[in-house]
């Protein structure tokens, strides 16, 4: 993509408003503006970055057997009266009256929607167990929107609904969804921690929070040192397998927890040193409730001794939309966004110093091409902009990395590589630069 033709409305200053870094980053760097309180319009470059963890979490859904659906943003009041949540889910929930005066919604979540449709379409027990989840946003009038995407009224979610046949199959279920949510962040280049959970409005008897550390997180929590460094199940984890001795492994007597829980007994248990308290931003939440939706929605299957026996259920989300913010919370510094190389909206940003130039637009306008055509994503700076203002801009939407080329080096036949991360810079013959950026950002794309 060349600069010239792309829409980046970057701001030089920090928006008063925005009172966290993820919020004045996402700002800045043009890549979400606000509609109204809590509802953003998502920007190119804002935009790619949902794209991509979007990919990412639908990768490792698949992966662990779920199927993805699409449901509609709109419900019906009347289905929410079967599950009798109508009444209870409050001011949260926002309410709408189409034209022939039914009430209608704007879903919170989708525990009911998927029930029916589950209730419609299965029979037996034959027929379980299912997983299926989709990707849409969803609507909560939240009292207090704040931070950006990061608390919103409208805001993406992955919502993944299991169905089983017993209470142990769908611990199963629940099992596979906890393994495949520490991969899909650490896919994300975040090291997530699961904690033991409050159900809310959902409902359930098993609960985890999915926690980034991270300063300005919402909740404050305890962990042992040891859990920061458990090693994450790696692609070649068997779904259909024994998957207990890793959920042990994160959910130990160490397991993380919070205020409202077993502090003290935390404070008692771990010793001194090994004590990790920080912020906590939750990504993801998984939750088991049994029978809750199934039994009053009457979501019922054949058993194999022939009586009808309500499905055990379970849901699991992930706050795609927050999780921008989150990356940008746990991956900056003080010019900016330093994404990590799965997530970033491009993987390299190439600077011509001099635009207008006949060396330099050749050499760019090369490097340009043999990237792309090595399948990397590249941001072409080809405006005529200042070198500050140009570096300025590349730090601040913090591609992995950036590739430089100069009046001089264009003359030399080099050019710079710089590492946002790090911010190591280093001169290269042209083409051993492309050779090495191509190399760096293949291995960046795998983190787990
Ligand atoms: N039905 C269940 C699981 S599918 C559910 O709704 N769970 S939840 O309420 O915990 O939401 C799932 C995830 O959505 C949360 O972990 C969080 O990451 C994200 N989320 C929730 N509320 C907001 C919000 N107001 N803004 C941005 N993300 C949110």
């Amino acid at each position: 993509m060349r600069l010239t033709r792309f829409f980046l409305p970057v701001l030089r200053e920090t928006p008063e408003e925005a009172r966290i870094v993820s919020h004045q980053l996402m700002l800045r760097a043009g890549m979400v503006k606000q509609a109204s309180a809590g509802i953003y319009s998502w920007l190119p470059l804002g935009y790619r970055v949902l794209k991509k963890i979007e990919q990412i979490v639908r990768e490792e859904q698949n992966r662990a057997g779920a199927i993805e659906v699409l449901m509609p943003t709109i419900q019906s009041a009347d289905l929410w009266r079967q599950s009798g949540r109508y009444d209870d889910y409050g001011k949260e929930m926002l309410r709408i009256k189409d034209r022939h005066d039914r009430d209608m919604l704007y879903g919170p979540t989708n525990e009911e929607l998927i029930t029916e449709i589950f209730r419609d379409g299965v029979k037996s027990y034959k027929d379980l167990p299912r997983n299926l989840y989709h990707i849409q946003w969803k609507f909560r009038d939240e009292v207090r929107p704040r931070f950006g995407v990061m608390r919103g009224r409208e805001f993406l979610m992955k919502d993944a609904y299991s169905f089983d046949l017993t209470p142990e199959e769908s611990r199963k279920s629940y099992n596979r969804m906890f393994v495949s949510y520490l991969r899909t962040f650490a896919r994300l280049g975040l090291r997530s921690i699961p904690m033991a959970a409050d159900t809310g409005p959902i409902g359930g008897d098993l609960s985890h929070e999915f926690i980034i550390l991270a300063e300005t997180g919402e909740s404050q929590v305890y962990c042992h040192t040891d859990l920061i460094e458990t090693a994450v199940p790696g692609r070649d984890v068997d779904f259909d397998g024994d998957l207990e001795p890793i959920i042990k492994q994160w959910t130990s007597k160490y397991a993380a927890t919070d205020e409202k829980h077993d502090a003290a007994r935390f404070a008692a248990d771990v010793p001194a040193d090994k004590q990790v308290s920080a912020r906590g931003i939750e990504v993801g939440h998984i939750f088991h409730f049994g029978t809750k939706y199934s039994e009053p929605m009457g979501c019922k299957v054949q058993g194999p001794d022939g009586k009808l026996v309500a499905v055990q259920m379970g849901s699991y989300g992930v706050g795609v939309s927050r999780l921008v913010g989150a990356v940008i919370e746990a991956s900056h510094d003080e010019a900016g966004c330093v994404w990590p190389v799965p997530v970033a909206p491009f993987e390299v940003g190439l600077v011509n110093l001099k635009a207008g130039d006949k060396d330099t637009d050749a050499v760019s306008g090369a490097i340009y091409e043999k990237l792309n055509n090595a399948g990397i994503d590249v941001l072409y700076d080809d405006t005529d902009e200042r070198a500050g203002a140009k570096f300025a801009t590349m730090d601040l939407i913090g591609l992995p990395y950036q590739i430089v080329v100069g009046p001089r080096g264009a003359k030399s036949g080099e050019v710079e590589i710089k590492t946002r991360k790090s911010g190591a810079k280093e001169s290269l013959p042209t083409d051993a630069g492309i050779a090495k950026l191509i190399d760096l950002v293949k291995k960046g794309r795998d983190l787990a």
